[in-house]
């Protein structure tokens, strides 16, 4: 226990509300400087089986079993004791205390929840102690990668019942100059959707993550509304805007290892749906491709990766968990050339920023990700900064808890002036490897 300032002496959790009413856990850590930082822990819906667990109190008399008062429980019993007295600045020193009293690989016995909570709120007060923002506390450098945005205009499958199998169907600015110009964009486009949805008389209610979710007759229906929209607001396809998508396929993979595509009345294998993704990008300016298949379906993940991964950025979500074991898997098998980072999936800022280091080494790309059900915070914004990622995956361009982390984007552009970069298309490029 060091002397200094920013060692811990109060830490406080509390249940409060995501962007879909569900209770989550906010944790706020003080320190003997009067410094404080504060975290709320975001929730997934389409959640791979290989996350880390996030503890519900399964107490039906309160918010259907969804609240937290466990994990909140567990924070202020057994995770505050252990930690008040330490540095605030010694990250890794807190993370390998929360990982010790847990002591499960899936943190199962505090809840990822309880651990991400407490994790990312002593990064928040430790940079507060500093008076500078996380994303410089984190990694101090005379410039700055902003990342690139995948924008999830189209929601379906389990974030918007009655709509396409395919869960988000995203545009990325990839021609614009800033930042700034690459969200108006989006946001043009947004609008442009918006109409023609009235105009073909479909609904013009969105999913989870803020996207429209109309019924649609077809999967590839929503590739063509997205060419349509963007050519409507007077962009063009591939060189200003590119698509990047997430079917989610876990989610449609049945326990007879097929993928049903109940929208369209289609069951296909695995081999198949890499034909389908080999179609569609050569249909279509589709740069990225993210769980488009099944979470445990490696073989099929390293035919894809062997078929298109030279020229499509191919993330595992649910197939790398932002785990370092599963994507040392992923490396290995060639399945895959980018991970999607949800510190939620792993449970520790230190084992979310080894999981982009060993990304980064082996010459995958890393997007950071907002889950479908958020809130106001904004880390997964100075991780994506601080760590050069390049990208970030944060809804859609509408909805607070999605527009926290673009408005967010903006203040440090705005802020760092000439020494932000904007990098476009760059950073979905694939390295080449042997
Ligand atoms: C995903 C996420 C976020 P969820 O699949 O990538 O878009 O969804 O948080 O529901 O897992
Ligand atoms: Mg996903």
């Amino acid at each position: 226990m060091g002397a200094k300032k920013s060692r811990i002496d109060r830490v406080w959790a509390r249940e409060v509300l995501d962007s879909r009413g569900n209770p989550t856990v906010e944790v706020e850590i003080g320190l003997e400087d009067g410094s404080h930082g504060r975290a709320i822990v975001p929730s997934g819906a389409s959640t791979g089986a290989h996350e880390a667990v996030e503890l519900r109190d399964e107490d039906s008399s309160r918010y259907g079993g969804k609240g937290v008062l466990k994990a909140v429980a567990n924070v202020q019993n057994i995770i505050a004791p252990a930690i008040i007295g330490y540095d605030a600045e010694n990250q890794t020193k807190i993370d390998r205390i929360l990982l010790d009293l847990d002591g499960t690989n899936n943190k199962a016995t505090l809840g990822a929840n309880a651990l991400l909570g407490v994790s990312l709120a002593t990064a928040w007060a430790a940079a507060n102690s500093a008076r500078i923002p996380l994303y410089r506390y984190l990694n101090d450098q005379p410039t700055y990668v902003l990342p690139t945005p995948m924008c999830n205009l189209l929601n379906g499958g389990a974030h918007a019942t009655n709509s396409t199998d395919f869960q988000e169907f995203m545009l990325v600015p990839v021609g614009a100059n800033s930042f700034q110009q690459g969200i108006q964009w989006i946001a043009e486009i947004y609008q442009v959707i918006k109409q023609i949805l009235s105009e073909q008389n479909l609904a013009t209610t969105v999913g989870d993550e803020g996207g429209f979710a109309p019924t649609l007759e077809s999967n590839q229906a929503a590739l063509d509304l997205l060419i349509e929209a963007i050519v409507r607001a007077g962009k063009k396809p591939e060189k200003d805007i590119a698509i990047a998508l997430d079917p989610a396929a876990t989610e449609i993979f049945s326990p007879e290892e097929m993928y049903e595509l109940s929208c369209e009345n289609k069951i296909l294998t695995g081999s198949e749906m890499v034909n389908l993704w080999a179609e569609w990008r050569s249909l279509y300016p589709i740069i990225s491709i993210e769980d488009g298949l099944a979470e445990d379906d490696w073989s099929s993940w390293t035919l894809l990766t062997e078929r298109i991964g030279l020229t499509t950025q191919l993330v595992g979500d649910d197939l790398f968990v932002t785990n370092q074991e599963r994507l040392k898997r992923g490396i290995r098998l060639g399945a895959g050339n980018a991970i999607l980072i949800k510190p939620n999936q792993i449970g520790t800022l230190t084992e979310t920023l080894e999981a982009i280091k060993m990304a980064q080494q082996n010459g995958f790309n890393t997007v950071l990700s907002h889950r479908s059900g958020e809130t106001e915070d904004h880390t997964i914004v100075h991780l994506a900064i601080a760590t050069s990622s390049g990208q970030i995956k944060t809804g859609a361009p509408a909805r607070g808890e999605r527009t926290a982390k673009y408005n967010e984007i903006l203040r440090i552009e705005d802020i760092l002036g000439k020494n932000a970069l904007y990098l476009g298309g760059e950073p979905f490029q694939i390295e080449k490897r042997n």
